[in-house]
C-alpha cells in the first residue's frame, strides 16, 4: 500500500513519517527539497508466531510506503500542493493529511495562525481544483469532437459536483462510473484520513483543535497524534518506549493506531501463507475472491487456480500450527475460486500451469 502524506508547510508531515517509520529525515528549515520516501513493516503477530513455528528462511511483512511530499516550490507555502506534489500523488492509494494543531512560535505557520479546520477544508479545495482543471480541459475537448456521449455527461456531473463544494470521493458513483474515472486519476476522490498534529499538554483535552468535530461532521477517520514526542520516542530503544508512553499518558503505540486506522478506512485485510521458505502476510480488500487473492501472489497461481486449502489462523494455531493436525481435526477447507478471504486466513494455493 502506498500512502501520501499531505500538508501544510510546517504541519509536520516528516516529523510524523520519521515517528512511524523510525527513519531520521531532516525536519524543519533543513527538509529535503524532494519528497521523502519511507516504509514501514506493518506489525503483525500472527507472522510473528507462525515464524516461531516454521522457522522459515524468509519473512514478509505487509509494507505501507509513505510519499511525504517536499514543500511547494513554485506557488510558495500559502499553497501545500504544487504540480510535483499533484504528479507525485496520482498513484497513490490513499491520502494522509497531517493537519497543524500544535502552537510554537519559532515554527511560523504559512498563514499566520494555527487554525485546523481551516487547513482541511484549504487542502481538500487545493485536491478539488486539481480534478477540476483535468475535467474542464477534458470536457473541451470532447465538446470540439461533438462527444456528448456517456463520459461527457458524466464528466459534467463531476464539474457540477465540484463546484458545489464537494470532493469526488462523495459522489455517488456506480462502479462502472467508477471504472469509467480510473484514468484520470482524480485527487479528491481518493480516500484521505486526518492526523491531527497536536501538542503534548493538550493530550486529555477535549477536542481542542475541533478536529474531532469536523472530523465527524465529514465522515473523515481521524488520528490523533503529538508529532514531535512521538518521534522522540522512536528513537528510544525499543524496551523502553511503552514506559515513557504511560508516564505521558499517550495510550496505544502510534504505528499501530495509525495502521489499525488506515486498514479500516481502506477496507483492508491480510491473509497469510506459511511453510519453511517463508511466511508472507498478503494485503488485499475486504471481499476479494480466492481468485483474485492467488493473483495477489503471482499471476500463474491465479491462471492455474485449482483450490485454496484455507484455515482460519486460530484454528491453525489450536492446533499448535501444524497444518497435518488441522486437517486431521477438519478444520482445512477446501475452498474455489469464488471464496471470499477472511482477515487471518491461512491459505495454500493448489495450482496447476
Ligand atoms: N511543538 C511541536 N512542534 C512540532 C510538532 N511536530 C512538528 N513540529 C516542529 O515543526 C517543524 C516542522 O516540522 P516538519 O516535520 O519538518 O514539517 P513538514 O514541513 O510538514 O514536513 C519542526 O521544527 C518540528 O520540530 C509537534 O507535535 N509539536
Ligand atoms: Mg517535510
Amino acid at each position: 500500500m502506498k500512502v501520501g502524506i499531505i500538508g501544510y508547510a510546517r504541519s509536520g508531515k516528516t516529523t510524523i513519517v520519521n515517528a512511524l517509520t523510525g527513519g531520521h529525515a531532516a525536519v524543519g528549515a533543513f527538509g529535503s527539497r524532494d519528497a521523502n520516501v519511507a516504509v514501514i513493516k506493518v506489525p503483525d503477530d500472527r507472522v510473528e508466531r507462525l515464524a516461531e513455528i516454521y522457522k522459515p528462511r524468509k519473512i514478509v511483512h505487509a509494507e505501507i510506503e509513505f510519499v511525504d511530499i517536499a514543500p511547494n516550490e513554485a506557488g510558495g507555502e500559502q499553497k501545500a500542493l504544487d504540480n510535483n506534489a499533484l504528479t507525485l500523488l496520482k498513484n497513490v492509494d490513499a491520502l494522509v493529511h497531517v493537519v497543524r494543531a500544535f502552537e510554537n512560535e519559532t515554527v511560523v505557520h504559512p498563514r499566520g495562525s494555527v487554525d485546523s479546520t481551516r487547513d482541511c477544508r484549504n487542502l481538500e479545495e487545493e485536491l478539488q481544483l486539481s480534478d477540476l482543471i483535468i475535467i474542464e480541459r477534458k470536457i473541451e475537448r470532447l465538446a470540439k469532437e461533438g462527444r456528448h456521449d456517456k463520459e461527457y455527461d458524466l464528466l459534467q456531473r463531476c464539474a457540477k459536483h465540484i463546484e458545489s463544494g464537494d470532493s469526488l470521493r462523495a459522489l455517488d458513483l456506480s462502479p462502472q462510473e467508477l471504472k469509467a474515472l480510473q484514468g484520470y486519476t482524480f485527487l479528491s476522490i481518493k480516500p484521505l484520513m486526518l492526523v491531527g498534529n497536536y501538542d503534548e499538554s493538550r493530550i486529555g483535552q477535549d477536542d481542542p483543535a475541533g478536529l474531532r468535530a469536523y472530523a465527524a461532521h465529514n465522515g473523515f477517520t481521524l488520528v490523533e497524534f503529538c508529532g514531535a514526542i512521538e518521534m522522540e520516542i522512536s528513537e528510544l530503544p525499543e524496551a523502553e518506549r511503552q514506559a515513557f508512553r504511560d508516564d505521558l499518558g499517550l495510550g496505544e503505540e502510534s504505528r499501530t493506531r495509525f495502521i489499525h486506522a488506515a486498514y479500516d478506512m481502506l477496507g483492508l485485510i491480510s491473509f497469510l501463507t506459511t511453510g519453511e521458505p517463508e511466511v508472507h502476510a498478503w494485503t488485499i480488500h475486504k471481499g476479494t475472491k480466492a481468485l483474485d487473492a492467488a493473483g495477489v501472489i503471482h499471476s500463474d497461481i491465479q491462471r492455474g487456480f485449482i483450490r485454496a486449502e484455507t484455515v482460519a489462523y486460530a484454528d491453525l494455531m489450536a492446533c499448535d500450527g501444524s497444518m497435518h493436525k488441522a486437517k486431521e481435526h477438519g478444520k482445512v477447507r477446501l475452498e474455489g475460486k469464488d471464496y471470499i478471504v477472511q482477515d487471518g486466513d491461512v491459505i495454500l494455493f493448489r495450482f496447476n500451469v
